[in-house]
């Protein structure tokens, strides 16, 4: 005699509860949650206006002073779809961070790697491992994972800049670790040493031997990286992103930290790029000029000084109407894609390659 109707349904409920109580999950109960045909992200895009970032951070620089235990003066940009975790992405920590003059930020070490872009002063430094960075607008200094730094500004003004970490990647992973320097500040051996030796952008020393995936150059100085942008001139480029470089390590030709790509990119005056895709996400801070980027059909106008995120698989293209070159530095997860073998992008191939503005992101 066949079982009724209600009697398998109570089986297969009693069936659920026990597989809930010993900690096991029914996969096809989940499997569209688990297999979604494309990436479901919660990060979402997103824009910070630089005139409150400089003065929340000047105002940072008034209330609090910088000491050990508290490390940094540092305001995290937290991206609102992802519930409180301290991301700018799922993967990627951006800040912004100020060090007044006078000032050290004490000496410490961590397995999260860090790049710092600098936006505002001069005179100030980085000193990785010994090696004192000597820091101005645009350059892009290096914090490989496990380098002992500490940050001075030796200016008579402030000096701020972006950081970029992988924090949010590397606490996932459960792989932070973290270790203050016995005394406030690391001796200086020696002053932009890296940069002595690897700054000839097509020449490496022949006697300098790579050292594990230690980057040989820990500061990439703004005026080369401005040439090389403008030698691009009227000549053709990226039609998604126009005149975009990649930040290379001399050593490997690679990206410059195993986590952490990072990108250099004008979009010249009257340039509207074309639409694509990528699986990686981006934070990206506008050094220079103004502009707007579509964002999965919502429209960003960014100026000077501010910062954006483009979510994983999100349509983004980007605008230039004015007359002044726009140029927008990024960090992107990029290199952990490529690694694992997880790397996807995708042309946007509708509407002529252009996304229908439907809204204007107002903050
Ligand atoms: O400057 O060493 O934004 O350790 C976050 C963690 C900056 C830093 C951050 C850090 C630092
Ligand atoms: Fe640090």
């Amino acid at each position: 005699m066949s079982k009724s109707a209600p009697d398998t349904e109570r089986e297969l409920n009693d069936f659920y509860r026990e597989a809930d109580q010993r900690h096991l999950i029914p996969l096809w109960k989940v499997t569209a949650r688990l297999l979604p045909a494309e990436p479901q992200t919660k990060v979402l895009p997103y824009l910070w206006k630089w005139p409150d970032l400089r003065r929340m951070a000047n105002r940072a620089g008034d209330l609090v002073p910088i000491e050990r235990g508290g490390e940094r003066r540092v305001l995290g940009l937290i991206n609102p779809g992802l519930g409180g975790k301290y991301a700018a992405t799922h993967t990627l920590w951006a800040a912004v961070q100020i060090v007044k003059p006078g000032e050290i930020a004490p000496c410490h070490r961590h397995t999260a790697a860090a790049i710092r872009f600098i936006i505002e002063g001069d005179r100030s430094y980085t000193n990785v491992n010994g090696d004192k960075c000597m820091m101005s607008r645009g350059d892009l200094v290096l914090t490989p994972n496990w380098s002992w730094h500490d940050h001075g500004c030796e200016s008579d003004q402030p000096m701020i800049w972006m950081d970029g970490l992988d924090l949010p990647l590397v606490g996932d992973l459960d792989a932070v670790f973290f270790e203050p320097y016995p005394t406030h500040a690391h001796p200086v051996a020696q002053i932009n040493d890296s940069e002595r030796k690897f700054s000839g952008p097509h020449l490496k020393p022949t006697w300098e031997k790579p050292e594990g995936r230690y980057p040989p150059l820990l500061n990439y100085k703004w005026e080369p990286t401005y040439q090389a942008l403008k030698k691009i001139g009227e000549g053709a480029a990226s039609p998604f992103d126009d005149v975009c470089f990649q930040y290379l390590n001399p050593h490997t030709g690679g990206p410059v930290l195993p986590t952490i790509g990072c990108y250099i990119q004008m979009i010249r005056p009257g340039i509207y790029t074309r639409a694509h895709r990528q699986v990686n996400s981006a934070v990206y801070h506008v050094f220079e000029g103004r502009g707007y980027s579509v964002i999965n059909g919502t429209r960003f106008d960014w100026e000077r000084g501010d910062f954006f995120v483009v979510p994983p698989w999100a349509w983004h293209e980007h605008a230039n109407e004015g007359k002044e070159e726009a140029i927008l530095f990024s960090i992107q997860d990029t290199p952990v894609m490529e690694v694992l073998g997880l790397y996807r992008e995708q042309v946007y191939e509708e509407n002529g390659g252009h996304q229908k503005v439907t809204g204007k992101f107002e903050g």
